[in-house]
């Protein structure tokens, strides 16, 4: 199925129900019946076709949650214009490479992101674009496209330091969509309150695309703010909250009455993108009144396990695989292990990604005889639910975001005074881990001019805590640094 006849089962059949609640640019807040919104996403793909764009070409996207994210979103699905997301705190180094890779005929984006594009790239502001769009016709638009035609690009880090994009066909989201919104019970009498940045599968998805599914209503914010949260919540009265476990530490921070008052309009929250701690899951039971429903999923697979709706939602577990994915836990020679054993995960099904873009060698590392291999190692209790037991690779998850030490780790060492370095992820109370360096350095080793050059050159979520100078790193027989042996870091 093509994702845009799903999504009219909200754009076209509840044309005049109001769909989205937004901020407009001057404060106030501003709504969208789904008729309006989805005469505004006609319009959009007739000015796309108009210049150029047709089935499989590349847009990217680096803008921050607002309406036209959603509107030129919507009008590459009706297209079959692949959607190429890039993460709003990228800088130079980190958009560049993915520019370069999905080869996109145009980014859209705003005047003040701009700066942050690689010189020569072919940014769209995004104004522009919207304003453009007005003096084209709002009819429908409807091509006949595949279900396995690909619906975005989207890149995940790898251990090799740039990071792939993985492909995600208009069946992989469309079978989340119906997943998500069927377990979890979405329906269009629910309120979504959606701060997750729509740059990631997790707001992407999970939320935009749940909405439109259920036909519920969305109230969208640029991001998730502390200060701002409290207003939000009291005057959208949301029923569904999607968040990262750093979202959850931070509500905890609401005064007990404002929390009971918020969770007693509540019918669901929702964690993922990190694991969520059994005390954050506690803690947020005892202010709120509701046990957060933890799932899993990749950029790659979109959601693969959830714990249920009804039924235990177990602390630490990820719960049960979603319909129609097949999950499987194997040991170091390929063979499933027993339950209450650990095993690398692996899982199949139609929520799997068709391969990275452009990298045979990847796709092929990635799939074994048809199953992905996540990379992370979990451990099936004898009742079927899944837990988690860390990484096979060293990923870090910090305030949900991804971080590659090697990414970070390459960088530093194009730089003077740096002979070997290490990244780690330490953990902390709030963002869960945050990378620190371990580096060998010579008589010019210089910790601030490093610290310089990585805030220019790199996300602000992946600036490595402290630049720790060691004298050798831990290394086994075989040469390969043993990142647990390096000395404790801590910020005391
Ligand atoms: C954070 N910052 C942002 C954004 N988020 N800037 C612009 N747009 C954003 N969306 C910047 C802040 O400006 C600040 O930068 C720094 O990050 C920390 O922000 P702060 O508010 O102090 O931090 P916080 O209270 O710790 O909250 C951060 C956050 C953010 C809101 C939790 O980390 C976040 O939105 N995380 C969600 C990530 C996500 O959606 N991941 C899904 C990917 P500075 O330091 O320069 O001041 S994984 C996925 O999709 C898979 C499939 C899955 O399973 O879900």
């Amino acid at each position: 199925m093509q994702l845009a006849d799903l999504f009219s089962l909200s754009l076209v059949g509840r044309s005049s129900q109001t769909g989205l609640e937004y901020d407009a640019p001057d404060g106030s807040l501003a709504a969208l019946t789904f008729g309006d919104l989805d005469a505004r996403v006609n319009r959009v793909a007739r000015l796309l076709s108009s210049r150029g764009f047709v089935r499989g070409d590349r847009l990217g996207f680096f803008l921050p949650n607002c309406v036209a994210f959603i509107e030129v979103f919507l009008a590459c699905v009706k297209l079959g214009v692949i959607v190429v997301p890039i993460n709003v705190l990228y800088r130079e180094r980190e958009s560049g490479h993915i520019i370069s890779d999905a080869d996109p005929k145009a980014v859209v984006t705003t005047s003040e992101l701009a700066a942050f594009l690689p010189a020569g790239a072919p940014a769209w502001d995004v104004a522009e674009i919207s304003a453009a769009a007005e003096s084209f016709a709002d009819s429908a638009v409807r091509l006949a496209l595949d279900g396995d035609d690909p619906a975005a690009i989207v890149y995940t880090s790898g251990t090799t330091g740039r990071s792939k994009g993985a492909v995600l066909t208009h069946n992989n989201f469309a079978a989340n969509a119906v997943n998500v919104t069927t377990c979890w019970r979405i329906t269009s009498e629910d309120r979504y309150l959606a701060v997750l940045p729509l740059f990631h599968v997790h707001g992407l998805g999970n939320g935009v695309h749940a909405w439109l599914t259920s036909g519920c209503r969305m109230r969208l914010v640029e991001r998730f703010d502390i200060q701002r949260a409290p207003d939000l919540f009291t005057a959208f009265q949301p029923t569904l909250f999607f968040g990262v476990p750093t979202i959850y530490v931070r509500l905890l921070e609401f005064p007990l009455e404002l929390a009971q008052q918020i969770g007693q309009r509540m019918r669901l929250f929702v964690s993922g993108s990190a694991p969520l701690p059994a005390q954050v899951l506690a803690d947020f039971r005892a202010k709120f009144g509701h046990t957060i429903l933890e799932r899993y999923g990749m950029s790659e697979t979109l959601m693969n396990i959830s714990n249920p709706y009804e039924g235990e939602r177990r602390p630490g577990a990820v719960g049960f695989p979603f319909p129609g994915v097949s999950a499987q836990l194997r040991d170091a020679q390929g063979q499933p292990v027993e339950d209450g054993e650990i095993g690398e995960l692996f899982v199949r099904g139609p929520n799997v990604c068709a391969g990275y873009w452009r990298r045979p060698d990847a796709t092929a590392e990635a799939f074994q005889d048809g199953w992905f291999r996540t990379g992370d190692l979990g451990e099936r209790a004898a009742d079927g639910y899944y837990t988690l037991r860390g990484r096979r690779s060293d990923l870090i998850i910090s305030g949900g975001f991804n971080i590659y030490p090697r990414e970070i780790e390459e960088l530093l060492l194009e730089q003077s005074g740096v002979l070997e370095v290490a990244v780690c992820g330490v953990s902390d109370a709030r963002r869960g881990e945050v990378p620190v360096a371990y580096i060998v350095g010579d008589d010019s080793f210089d910790a601030a001019a490093l610290e310089t050059i990585c805030r220019q050159s790199l996300a602000s979520f992946k600036m490595p805590r402290a630049f720790v100078r060691v004298e050798s790193l831990p290394r086994n027989a075989l040469g390969k640094v043993q990142k647990h042996l390096l000395p404790p870091w801590s910020a005391e």
